[in-house]
């Protein structure tokens, strides 16, 4: 197992938690927590133990309050292109992983730190969480994908809003939105990550990784080029081990076990 300087990787049966760790600047995104993100999302996803991914911050204050401005403030372009190209590595790691990854929000997370919980599968978030985009108020727009994944996730006009003023909205604004997925209690908020994580790495992993490919594709494809690649991966499936397990233990009325063969 790697380790790293910014982040903790741990593994607990089939769950790897991911914890940004960088708690005196509220977990804020440098260029080297960027390309250690990549390295330990890359590390989960070759590791056969791991079948999904928790995502989160340490701390009771923040997830991640954005990208490092300490760092970003005197860039000039040279820099600006490495660090953009290292927020890029991570946005591309995420979309592309074999494995589901949930966001869990415990604090802060603005900026680039609600850019990287939009770039996970879905957010569940503390009671005490915070959203939004403040990139406006430094004079930028968000970078890490902002303006592209949360229209997508919670419509245009609401996106609109919260990108043009910079407003910070907490959690239940959030789950109003469609933004998260789920609001508990701060101090249960691993639990329930964990418990949901646990519910998904009991499926047949070959069939987790090929549904998340397809949802994930959705919101790229036209309707009948969507459903074509569903076709082709659900075809796919045919040919697994899982797939024969999992009907057989169904018929033998037995619980399946999969192998993600
Ligand atoms: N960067 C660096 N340090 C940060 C930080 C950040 N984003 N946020 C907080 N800190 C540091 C503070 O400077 C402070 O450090 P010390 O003074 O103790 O040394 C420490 O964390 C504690 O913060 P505060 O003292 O400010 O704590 P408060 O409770 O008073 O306030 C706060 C908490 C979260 C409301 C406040 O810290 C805050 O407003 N932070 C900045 C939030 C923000 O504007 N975030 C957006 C940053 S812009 C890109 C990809 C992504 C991005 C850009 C490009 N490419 C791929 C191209 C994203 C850009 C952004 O995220």
């Amino acid at each position: 197992m790697a380790s790293y300087e910014n982040l903790r990787y741990e593994v607990d049966g089939f769950i790897a938690t991911i914890t940004i760790a960088r708690e005196k600047a509220l977990n804020a995104l440098n260029r080297h927590t960027l390309n250690e993100l990549t390295w330990a999302l890359r590390e989960a996803d070759g590791d056969a133990r791991v079948r999904a991914v928790i995502l989160t911050g340490a701390g009771d204050k923040a997830f991640v309050a954005g990208a490092d401005i300490s760092e970003m403030v005197e860039q000039g372009a040279t820099e600006a292109r490495g660090f953009a190209q290292a927020g890029r590595a991570v946005g591309d790691v995420l979309e592309n992983l074999s494995k589901p990854v949930i966001a869990a929000v415990n604090g802060f997370a603005l900026g680039g730190g609600t850019e990287l919980a939009l770039a996970c599968d879905f957010i569940y978030a503390s009671d005490r969480a915070k959203f939004g985009q403040p990139e406006v108020n430094l004079g930028v727009i968000p970078g890490f994908g902002g303006t592209q994944r949360l229209p997508r996730r919670v419509g245009l006009a609401r996106a609109t809003e919260l990108i043009l003023t910079g407003d910070i909205i907490g959690a239940d604004e959030a789950l109003r939105i469609g933004l998260v997925n789920k609001v508990v209690p701060a101090a249960e908020l691993l639990a329930e990550a964990k418990k949901c994580a646990e519910k998904i790495a009991s499926k047949g992993p070959l069939a987790v990784a090929y549904a998340r490919r397809a949802l994930r594709k959705s919101v790229e494809l036209t309707l009948s080029a969507g459903n074509d690649l569903e076709g082709e991966l659900f075809a796919l499936l045919f040919a697994t081990q899982d797939q024969k397990e999992g009907m057989k233990a169904f018929l033998a009325k037995r619980p399946a076990k999969f192998e993600g063969k």
